[in-house]
């Protein structure tokens, strides 16, 4: 199994008396429509059904008398979809037959893959009854892939769009792709990079977008673009790219509704502007608002919105970058145009392995805001390391802003419940590339998957995803199921343990992102450097974020800064982030910092261990080539792993002077020699 047909397999089912069951439900599909998208739902579930059955499935118009088979209707009619939401969907027994109904064809479409889901995860048809609603309305994979197949921050080869062939082929990845993001529910897509290149707004590259559109269109997934704010300069040679100058604003018009006339239900714009050297509005002298604003008086005759993100930061060596996009946005508050969305990131810095939310959310009563998550591993062992992200999501959004009292979580914020907002986005930033495998790591496939899956319903559990993940992709045996659910709930846990224990953050190898470099102390900005974080020094170590050096614990509400700004009382995930901690404070373990800090790194090492056995228990029950391509990557992880505990460890000792903790080994090299590491894996 190449893992190309990523969690659509459709295999045989092994069982027969299962196989035999199912069958039962699964005689024939029935529709009479001739609607794209309901063409393609039934597609699916008979080639779906063929597939995992083993047997023909007829399609037919009417099913007059016949019983046992599935009957797909767009109604507003039935008494199970009076409670639906546009995309929402009922799956229910009526009469022998199974009913798949919604308000909107896409709702068929996602009804009928959780109807595949349902037997590729062996459970029960009978007397079925499923009400599924979106809690979030835009959800949307961010692609960072530039138009010379090129993807910034990409772990799985090139580009998966090949604009070299566009729009004259279509490569049969594009119709993969929008099938898999369908089967979880995503309905959106920005096929380019945030650092965006002003070529996806010339006449030839629109071309090309329309083409890939209208692939992606029977699915019910809607295409953005990324913008540069520069474009009418780079384009058209206009003197300026003022987001207030008549010229500019006409340009900006034109150019949206040109976009219309090749792809008529065009998402919209997302946009990266002033930040990180992006041209943005404030090179004008203009505010964010303004610049989005301007975009949205453009998409004012059309239904597409504009996505703003408010990832920004200044590099002022007092400030404290964990504040900036607050404090730029905060006064923006209620300015920007009904149609734009500000798009924050999780965290205030940058995808870390673990961050406190982003205090942006809870603080903007008059703006929608998006969620920004990261899928591709930048931070998180990109396409070598094992880690399953649903509980870093969940984490996120699972956590109280208190902004309207207990019970403000962050995901209320997002799907608009909090504030009464008419849209919501949930944004994930793509994994996929040109691998055969699509993300690389084997497992980062589960990844994409339950970003999907928590766009669409935030309440799942991680775990309930994973089996589902699972299921679909590796095996459903039932003890191998819970083992390998078992590595990917540790998974996460271990890899903050050996890279970022106790809220330390951004201390990778400078450019690439992947090793550690705690020592790294000089860079283009201070704020990319690893020492301007850690703050370590001969008292201890963290960041003090609740007065004397930065007041940024203030943005949070104050139940937060109660728990947060108390060391005591401190999450001890997040207390480094907050604190800057004496090397000898006992912590709440019974340690000090020093000695907690090693058994962290220390854990982490073993836990890969653990994982490791644990996998190789599974190689009965998992395809080869997809068993040795985990275990393989495993045993590097174990060497990185060691890598990073090494580094950190070695590093922080300069500055505690303390011993590595008696039952610990300590490391067998110096580092000096773990530091020669890093310098052979930038000659890479
Ligand atoms: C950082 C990445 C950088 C992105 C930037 C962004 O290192 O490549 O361009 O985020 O989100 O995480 O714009």
């Amino acid at each position: 199994d190449d893992g190309s047909r990523l969690w659509l397999k459709y295999d045989l089912i092994k069982d027969v008396k299962q196989r035999e069951n199912y069958a039962k439900f699964t005689k024939f599909i029935t529709t009479s429509s001739t609607n794209a998208t309901i063409l393609k739902a039934s597609e699916e579930l008979k080639n779906g059904f063929e597939g995992l059955m083993g047997k023909k499935v007829s399609t037919i118009k009417k099913a007059d008398s016949q019983v046992g088979g599935i009957i797909l209707e767009v109604s507003e009619k039935q008494i199970f979809t009076k409670n639906l939401a546009n995309d929402g969907f009922a799956i229910f027994s009526n009469k022998g037959n199974i009913i798949i109904s919604s308000k909107t064809e896409v709702g068929v479409l996602y009804g009928a893959f959780e109807l595949l889901r349902k037997v590729q995860t062996g459970q029960s048809l009978s007397n079925i009854s499923v009400i599924s609603n979106p809690k979030i309305k835009i959800r949307m994979l961010n692609h960072w892939d530039n138009a010379n197949g090129t993807v910034e921050r990409g772990y799985a080869g090139s580009s998966m769009w090949k604009w070299n062939e566009l729009p004259f082929r279509i490569d049969p990845r594009y119709i993969a792709y929008a099938r898999a993001n369908a089967s979880i529910g995503i309905n959106a897509t920005s096929i380019n990079n945030v650092n965006a290149s002003s070529r996806f707004l010339t006449a030839e590259y629109l071309e090309k977008i329309k083409a890939v559109a209208d692939v992606l269109r029977p699915y019910g997934i809607k295409v953005f673009i990324s913008v540069n704010f520069r474009s009418p300069r780079t384009l058209s040679g206009l003197k300026t790219s003022d987001p207030l100058d008549p010229e500019v604003r006409q340009w900006w018009n034109e150019k949206t509704k040109e976009i219309h006339q090749y792809i008529p239900d065009f998402g919209g714009y997302l946009v990266k502007a002033n930040s990180e050297g992006e041209p943005g509005p404030q090179d004008y002298g203009r505010t964010h608002a303004d610049g989005a604003n301007m975009l949205a008086e453009a998409m004012k005759p059309f239904a597409g919105i504009v996505i703003w993100r408010a990832f920004v930061y200044n590099a002022d060596p007092n400030g404290d970058r964990f504040k900036e996009g607050y404090e730029q946005f905060k006064p923006l508050d209620g300015k920007f145009d009904s149609k734009v969305i500000v798009q924050v990131k999780n965290g205030p810095i940058d995808f870390m392995p673990r961050e406190p939310f982003h205090p942006m959310f809870g603080a903007f009563s008059k703006t929608t805001l998006g969620m920004e998550f990261q899928i591709t591993q930048e931070y998180l062992g990109q396409s070598t390391h094992l880690t399953y992200l649903a509980p870093m999501f969940k984490e996120c959004l699972d956590t109280d802003t208190y902004v309207k009292g207990k019970g403000s979580e962050v995901a209320k914020v997002i799907d608009g419940s909090i504030y009464n907002n008419q849209n919501s986005l949930m944004a994930g930033v793509a994994n996929t590339g040109s691998d055969v495998n699509w993300c690389g790591h084997p497992f980062n496939q589960s990844n994409w998957y339950a970003f999907g899956r928590l766009a669409w319903d935030y309440s799942l559990s991680s775990e309930q995803i994973a089996n589902e993940w699972i299921g679909m992709t590796l095996t459903n045996d039932v003890v191998a199921k819970k083992q390998i659910n078992s590595i990917m709930q540790k998974s996460l846990p271990t890899y903050i343990s050996y890279t970022y224990p106790l809220g330390l953050h951004h201390m990778m190898g400078e450019g690439h992102h992947y090793g550690p470099e705690p020592w790294l102390s000089k860079s283009g900005r201070l704020d990319w450097t690893s020492i301007y974080y850690h703050r370590a020094d001969s008292i201890g170590l963290g960041f003090d974020r609740t007065g004397k050096l930065s007041n940024a614990l203030k943005l949070y509400s104050n139940e937060l800064i109660e728990s947060w700004g108390n060391p005591e009382k401190c999450n001890l995930n997040y207390l480094l982030w907050f604190h800057h901690i004496a090397w000898s404070k006992k912590l709440s373990t019974g340690n000090n910092l020093w000695d907690e800090l090693c058994f962290r790194y220390y854990d982490g090492v073993k836990q890969v261990k653990v994982l490791q056995d644990e996998w190789e228990t599974l190689k009965a029950h998992i395809d080869f080539e997809t068993f040795q391509s985990v275990q393989g990557r495993l045993k590097i992880q174990e060497k990185e792993a060691i890598w990073w505990r090494d580094a950190c460890v070695l590093y922080f000792q300069e500055y505690s002077k303390m011993p590595i903790p008696k039952n610990l080994t300590p490391p067998n090299r110096s580092l000096e020699e773990v530091k020669k590491l890093v310098e052979i894996y930038h000659l890479r």
